[in-house]
Parts: structure tokens; C-alpha cells; sequence
């Protein structure tokens, strides 16, 4: 490495130094660039992306379109591992390999893989900095769309490292593109990474250290959002009895000021930024938003969950976004924004499926190829994103950053679920509700490059791809927390689903009438609802919830009815494939449940 281009540490944390030593003797970068998370940094790092045709500049301010390899286009399930010491503690759903047989493979590949790239050393605040609830990680990557999306995803620069110190921890996260460069070799505006089989997404649980090789986009590569904010701080959580949710957390407020704060778990691609940025179609009602994707919670001195949003941006879906489907995101992404894999329009505009508007020709998919209307293939790639800074939304609560988090009345779980779940349901009590977001099911989506979207997958509380520990132990966490404050100051637990089927087609027109369920549940925080109890739980009465005038009474009735049937054939698949997976581990509460559950249904 050329000593002149090695700028010095600016810190002087011993722990951190040597880490960024270590990893530059083995990946052996040409140069190494702490990050300091300043505008400049920015502009200069997306001027120098331009310049090598990896970054498009789009029509809005400060925005940025790149495309990836198709083979790089989303999270890779199946390349993903929990390496703990033993196999036991990641558990049944996890992908495993010893830790240092795992570490040896990756030594490998990360021998020389930074030779003819900049290493960049990213300080990053997961949670307002200083916060007690906030954890400070540092990513090395040698990918600047990677540091350019974690200034806008995470709290980025020099406080992080004053806060630091000299001495103190933060969760060390390596990643590199996996792309070596020869002597004169350059990238040549293709998109860096390396081949599926050589990609690895690993977990140290107990060193909380985080490895990626191999792929430079979203959840493989911001280290900070699933690996750190998820998957390590998960395994945290349970060790210091808190939790690390894949939820949104939204404020909703009544038409005489009154407001409830809502968690809901849905997994990749389900529904989360939108319910967080609502805008309700019923009158006087109002969301405001304060995280779209990932929760923290803890309990406050008042024996409440309060809970913040780690993150500082929105990483969100792309198709189907549209001024009528979520306004708020919209307006989000006037500037300031990258975007990966959508189309581009002649005038250096973006463009997907479901954006509302008809495409303006010649239309450039996300392949970089003339794409014509009537095409078998979508311009925009179905898991296509925007990196967008959450202060940029119309409604972000006044209270997002508040280190000290919001109180959560109500925490909800879903999936997309064509037939059997409801519109909603609410558990008569907690275990009631944990038993919900054990077996919650949903469509595979885009979210995952190496599933097969369409088919349902169990994925408990949206939390399949994103526990860091055992599953098993997962859900008795779940249990355990709810011994830990009274009954009352519990939030509670509801089961939705606003993707029922009929003829193919959604009975439920979701997003903005999304409200009309939300009130129902804001009520029965408040003890006022109308509804009754069921044999899977408490539901709305039948004129609880106003019909939206898509819908026909008949249709609610029918996506609200209990469908015992398709509830004896859920139940008959939780007992014989879904809870078996957890063996010893399932908690006896979530078996008590289950009973109950068949006794009901069957009286
Ligand atoms: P991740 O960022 O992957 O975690 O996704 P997410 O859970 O935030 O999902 P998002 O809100 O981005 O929605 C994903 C897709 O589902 C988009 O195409 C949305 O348009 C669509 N969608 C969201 N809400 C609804 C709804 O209420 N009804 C229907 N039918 N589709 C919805
Ligand atoms: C998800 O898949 O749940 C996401 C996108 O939020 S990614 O950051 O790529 O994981
Ligand atoms: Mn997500």
C-alpha cells in the first residue's frame, strides 16, 4: 500500500485502529479513507461514481440512479449464516457453519480482495447518537454506493467517533464487493461482485462481528440495518431483555388529539413503509411516521415498551409506489436520493410498475436496455429501491428521534396471505398473541433473490431471514417479555392481513383504507371497539369497521368470518411441519395455544 494516500486514524479508540490495521493487511486496499459523513464527502464520493458510469444523475436534486448485476439484486437467504460457537444456538432456521472453519473460507477470499479500490472506514450510529438505546458500529467497505447509502440510512461522521472515545465498543462490520482489481484493471461502469457461491453474509454472534463478501446491494451490504439492527442486536436483545423487531412504528392520532403508538411486524415487501407513511381515508385521522422498517425496544421506567427506529433513512420497495398508493414516499424521494434498478426515462427521470403514470419512450429498464410497452419482463426490477432520507418525509413525527423512544399501545403482525387470515383479529392476552407471530405465513416476494416468490413460507413475527439466534429461543424471549411489566402497560397484539384473494384479485384495497382497521384497533386500545370473541381471537363486530367503497358489505363479512376449514388446515400444518422444527425449544405456552386453538375450533 502507498503510505501516502494512508490518512490518519481519527481517533484514537486502540480497538478500532488495530481492526482497521488487520483488515487492510489482509484485503490490501490502495488506499484507506475514514469516512467523516460530511456533504462533501458525499458529493465527492457520487461526483467520482458519475465519473466512472456506475452513478446516473437523474432530473431531481441531488438524486442518482445505479444499476446492479442481475445476480446482485437482493438479499441471498441461502448465504446468509448465524456462526455461532454452537450449532444449537442458531438454531433450526439458520443457516450454520463453525465459526472458524467459516472464517477460514472467508480469509480467503478477503486476502488481497480490496487490491485497486479505496477501503473507506464508516463510523455509524444505529439510534440518535449518544442515545442509551443506540449502538455504534463501524462498517469497512470498499464500495462507495455503500458509504454513500449509509449517510443517508444510518448517522454517519466524526460525533460517532468522539462518542466513541478511546475505549469504547462498537460492533465491527466488514464488507467488500468481492472484486479485486488488476494492476490498470477498473470497473468499467459494471456494477462489482462476486459470483452467487462465493457470496457470504456471516454473523458472529458472540463477538458481535459482522463478515459480508461478495455483494454490494441493501441488506447484504448496509451493514447497519439487517445484520447489525437485526441480526446481532436480536441476539443483544435476549441476552439484556429487550427486543430487536423488523417493524415500523407509526403515531396515530384521533380527530380529538388523542394518539396510540402502533408496531407492526410484516415481512420483506408486505406492507411496512407503507402502513408507516399512511395517509387514512377516514376523516380526521392522522399517521405520522417514525421508522418504516426496524424497531427497538425496551421498557421505560414507566413499565412501558418504548421503542425507537435505529435507522436514519427509508430503503423501500420501489414498484407500487405511487402518488395515490403512498403519497408521503413521493414526496420523500423529490431529491436527495439514490435509486437501484428502476427505469429511466429519456429526461433522466425514474420509473416502475405501479408508479401511477404511464411510462414516457424510450423507456431504459434496469438492465441498461430499450425496454417497449408489452414487454414480458418489468422495466423497473420488482425488488428495485430508494435510498431516501427520513427527514424528508411529510410525516415524520416530531418525535422520531426522541432518544428516549414512544410508548407502543399496539403491536400488529401480518403477511400476504391470499385466503384464512382475516382482515384482523385481536389476542385475547399476550401469549395469545405471541402464538399469532409464531406462525405467521406469507407469500415469498422479491425481497429474496434465491426463494421462490408466490409460495407461503412460515415466516414467525417477519423475523425468519433476520434472527440472530435460535428461533425456539426467539419465541420464549417473546413469552418472557411479556412476564416482565402487568398485563395493562403490555401493548396489544393483533393479527392483520390486507392481502385476501378473490378471483385473484385483492378484496381489500389496502393503504390509505388501511385506516379503517387502525381505528378499530386504536379503539379497542381504548376499550370502546366493537367486537366480539371468536374462536381464534377478538374480532371486529360487522358494522365495527366503515366499508370503503370498493368493498361490499358481503365482502367484509366474508374476509372478516372465521373460515374454520382453512383454520383446521392451518392448524394441522403448524403441528405437523411448522412447530416440530423447534423441537424441545418451543416454549409450552405456544403448545398450550396451539390446543386451545383446536378446541376451539372444534366446539
Ligand atoms: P421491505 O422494505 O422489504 O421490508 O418492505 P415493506 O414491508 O416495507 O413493504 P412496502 O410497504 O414497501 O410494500 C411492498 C409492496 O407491497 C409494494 O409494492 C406496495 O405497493 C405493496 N403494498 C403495501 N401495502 C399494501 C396494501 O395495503 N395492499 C396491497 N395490495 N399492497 C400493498
Ligand atoms: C428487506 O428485505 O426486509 C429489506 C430490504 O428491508 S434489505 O435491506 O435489502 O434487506
Ligand atoms: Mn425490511
Amino acid at each position: 500500500m502507498n503510505s501516502n494516500t494512508l490518512s490518519p486514524a481519527p481517533t484514537k479508540n486502540k480497538k478500532l485502529i488495530f481492526w482497521v490495521e488487520e483488515v487492510s493487511a489482509m484485503t490490501q486496499p490502495d488506499q484507506i479513507i475514514w469516512c467523516d459523513g460530511s456533504q462533501s464527502e458525499y458529493n465527492r464520493l457520487i461526483h467520482e461514481l458519475v465519473e466512472q458510469g456506475m452513478a446516473i444523475p437523474l432530473k431531481r436534486e441531488n438524486s442518482y440512479l445505479f444499476r446492479t448485476d442481475p445476480s446482485d439484486v437482493a438479499r441471498v437467504e441461502n448465504r446468509t449464516y448465524i456462526s455461532s460457537l454452537k450449532k444449537e444456538d442458531a438454531g433450526p432456521t439458520n443457516n450454520w457453519v463453525e465459526p472458524e472453519e467459516l472464517k477460514s473460507t472467508m480469509r480467503e477470499l478477503y486476502n488481497g480482495c480490496m487490491k485497486g479500490r479505496t477501503m473507506y472506514v464508516i463510523p455509524f450510529s444505529m439510534g440518535p447518537i449518544g442515545s442509551d438505546i443506540a449502538k455504534i458500529g463501524v462498517e469497512i467497505t470498499d464500495s462507495a454506493y455503500v458509504v454513500t447509502n449509509m449517510h443517508i440510512m444510518t448517522r454517519v461522521g466524526s460525533k460517532v467517533l468522539e462518542t466513541l472515545g478511546e475505549t469504547g465498543e462498537f460492533i465491527p462490520c466488514l464488507h467488500s464487493v468481492g472484486k479485486p482489481l488488476k494492476e490498470g484493471e477498473s470497473d468499467d461502469g459494471k456494477w462489482p461482485c462476486a459470483p452467487l457461491d462465493k457470496k457470504y453474509i456471516s454473523h458472529f454472534p458472540e463477538e458481535r462481528l459482522i463478515w459480508s463478501y461478495g455483494s454490494g446491494y441493501g441488506g447484504n451490504a448496509l451493514l447497519g440495518k439487517k445484520c447489525l439492527a437485526l441480526r446481532i442486536a436480536s441476539s443483544l436483545a435476549k441476552e439484556e431483555g429487550w427486543m430487536a423487531e423488523h417493524m415500523l412504528i407509526l403515531k396515530l392520532t384521533n380527530p380529538s388529539g388523542l394518539r396510540k403508538y402502533i408496531a407492526a411486524a410484516f415481512p420483506s415487501a408486505c406492507g411496512k413503509t407503507n402502513l408507516a407513511m399512511l395517509v387514512p381515508t377516514i376523516p380526521g385521522w392522522k399517521v405520522e411516521t417514525v421508522g418504516d422498517d426496524i424497531a427497538w425496544m425496551k421498557f421505560g421506567a414507566d413499565g412501558r415498551l418504548r421503542a425507537i427506529n435505529p435507522e436514519a433513512g427509508f430503503f423501500g420497495v420501489a414498484p407500487g409506489t405511487s402518488e395515490d398508493s403512498n403519497p408521503n414516499a413521493m414526496a420523500s424521494i423529490k431529491s436527495n436520493t439514490i435509486f437501484s434498478n428502476v427505469a429511466l426515462t429519456a429526461d433522466k427521470d425514474i420509473w416502475w410498475e405501479g408508479m401511477g403514470t404511464e411510462p414516457k419512450f424510450p423507456l431504459t429498464d434496469w438492465h441498461g436496455k430499450d425496454w417497449k410497452q408489452g414487454s414480458d419482463q418489468p422495466a423497473a426490477h420488482p425488488n428495485a429501491r430508494f435510498t431516501a432520507p427520513a427527514s424528508q418525509c411529510p410525516a415524520i413525527a416530531s418525535e422520531w428521534e426522541d432518544p428516549n423512544g414512544v410508548p407502543i399501545d399496539a403491536i400488529l403482525f401480518g403477511g400476504r396471505r391470499p385466503n384464512t387470515i382475516p382482515l384482523v383479529t385481536q389476542a385475547r392476552d399476550w401469549n395469545h398473541g405471541v402464538f399469532m407471530g409464531s406462525i405467521v405465513g406469507s407469500e415469498i416476494t422479491a425481497a429474496a433473490l434465491d426463494l421462490k416468490a408466490g409460495t407461503v413460507r412460515r415466516d414467525p413475527f417477519a423475523m425468519l431471514p433476520f434472527c440472530g439466534y435460535n428461533m425456539g429461543d426467539y419465541f420464549q424471549h417473546w413469552i418472557n417479555i411479556g412476564k416482565k411489566t402487568s398485563a395493562d402497560k403490555l401493548p396489544k397484539l393483533f393479527f392483520v392481513n390486507w392481502f385476501r384473494k378473490k378471483d385473484g384479485k385483492f378484496v381489500w384495497p389496502g393503504y390509505g383504507e388501511n385506516s379503517r382497521v387502525l381505528k378499530w384497533i386504536f379503539e379497542q386500545c381504548e376499550g370502546l371497539g366493537k367486537s366480539k370473541d371468536t374462536a381464534i381471537g377478538i374480532m371486529p363486530t360487522e358494522d365495527a369497521i366503515d366499508l370503503p367503497k370498493e368493498v361490499s358489505a358481503e365482502q367484509l363479512k366474508d374476509i372478516l368470518a372465521v373460515d374454520t376449514e382453512g383454520w383446521l388446515a392451518e392448524l394441522k400444518d403448524i403441528r405437523e411441519n411448522h412447530y416440530p422444527i423447534f423441537g424441545d425449544k418451543l416454549p409450552s405456552e405456544l403448545k398450550h395455544e396451539l390446543d386451545k386453538l383446536e378446541k376451539n375450533l372444534k366446539s
